[in-house]
């Protein structure tokens, strides 16, 4: 998901922005005041939908909360909190209401008025509420403000596509298989909660595109020494996985016994008994055991395509897969190549009256 919002103005940057365009609303008239009355309702006017059509661009912008795919919903509530995320959008809903019923008032009530200063004085009030409005959820857009760069920051994964999640002890290689299996380079992202790069790359499955997500600081040590928000991000991987692959590292080179990594493989398990996983040896490079798992080398690529056979077979169940064919490929690398139905004669086609 790639969430695109743009600025969120504070207080005192909106009003001025409402108050700076309605400045320039000068209208004539025949009459001083006439020329007042027309001069103040344009500068309500215009600060009205100043303030509605800006503060209407953060609800429309800023997710759905209830419609995100549960993935986003549980690292959004770790690194901004759903509720008062919701109570900033309410907020700022409250304002806009308020604001517009404001304005739009005193610009009915300048109509009836003769007299110059009482104008003036529907004007001033009006602005000051405005400003009292906008200022009473400052905090909360300010607050919007800076979920806005939370949520622009997010990687950006696909709720909807086959996800496989690679876990496993540090230095066992697993960014170092992303970048193998993936067909581009992988995406590097920041989760806002840790300083470390996720890596995201993609491949093939079919007409679909699976996704191999590097999981730095979550599934990579004992749920012990895992903090709170480490904690709930494993529980959103769990939403999001359709595949773990485990990756041990026989070699121990990684700087951490076998039995250790054997230790986590099975308290992941447990921990994520809905997603399936599978063990996978790397670095057989250096060593090789004669145990049943799929043994790779990241590295020098050895065995990396039968790992992706039973990866693409594992999801087969999940995502009937339909294979792509050669005249397909031809297709989408040049629309114009392929076979077309001849166009019918004119003659043979029917022209109805209008
Ligand atoms: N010999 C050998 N070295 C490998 C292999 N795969 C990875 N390595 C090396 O192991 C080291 C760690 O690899 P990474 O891919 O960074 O490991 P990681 O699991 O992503 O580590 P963290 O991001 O710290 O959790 C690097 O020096 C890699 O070059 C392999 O198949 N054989
Ligand atoms: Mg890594």
């Amino acid at each position: 998901m790639d969430f695109n919002i743009t600025p969120v103005l504070n207080a005192e940057q909106l009003l001025d922005k409402a108050f700076g365009r309605a400045s320039k609303k000068i209208k004539q008239g025949n009459t001083p005041l006439e020329r007042k009355k027309k001069t103040v309702s344009a500068k309500l006017n215009s600060i009205a939908h100043t303030i509605e059509d800006t503060l209407g661009r953060y609800e429309d912008e800023f997710p759905t909360l209830e419609a995100l795919p549960e993935f986003y919903f549980e690292i959004i509530d770790i690194i901004i909190g759903i509720d008062k995320l919701k109570k900033s959008i309410g907020a700022v809903n409250w304002a806009k209401r308020r604001v517009k019923r404001t304005v739009m008032e005193a610009a009915r009530d300048v109509v009836s008025q003769e007299s110059l200063d009482e104008i003036e004085k529907i004007r001033r009030k009006a602005y000051a509420r405005t400003d009292s409005f906008l200022k009473q959820v400052n905090d909360d857009l300010e607050f919007l403000e800076e979920s806005r760069k939370k949520l622009n920051s997010l990687p950006d994964i696909k709720a909807d596509h086959p996800s496989v999640v690679v876990a496993g002890y540090p230095n066992v290689g697993k960014s170092e298989l992303v970048s193998q299996i993936s067909s581009g380079k992988p995406k590097i992202a920041k989760y806002p909660f840790t300083t470390k790069e996720v890596g995201i790359g993609h491949f093939r499955l079919g007409y679909q595109t699976c996704q191999l997500i590097d999981t730095p600081g979550m599934l990579d040590r004992p749920k012990e020494e895992r903090n709170d928000i480490e904690m709930q991000a494993v529980k959103a991987l769990e939403s999001l996985a359709d595949l773990i692959v485990f990756l041990f590292d026989p070699s121990e080179t990684c700087g951490y016994p076998l039995e250790k990594q054997e230790i986590l493989c099975d308290e992941i398990k447990r921990e994520l008994s809905d997603v399936e996983l599978v063990e996978v040896e790397n670095k057989v490079d250096i060593e090789r055991t004669d145990s049943g798992r799929i043994k790779i080398s990241a590295l020098n690529g050895e065995n990396l395509g039968e790992l992706k056979e039973s990866i693409k077979e594992i999801l087969s169940d999940k995502y009937p897969i339909k294979e792509v064919s050669d005249e397909d490929l031809d297709y989408f690398a040049d629309p114009g190549s392929a076979p077309r139905e001849p166009f019918p004669e004119l003659d043979e086609m029917e022209f109805k009256d209008r």
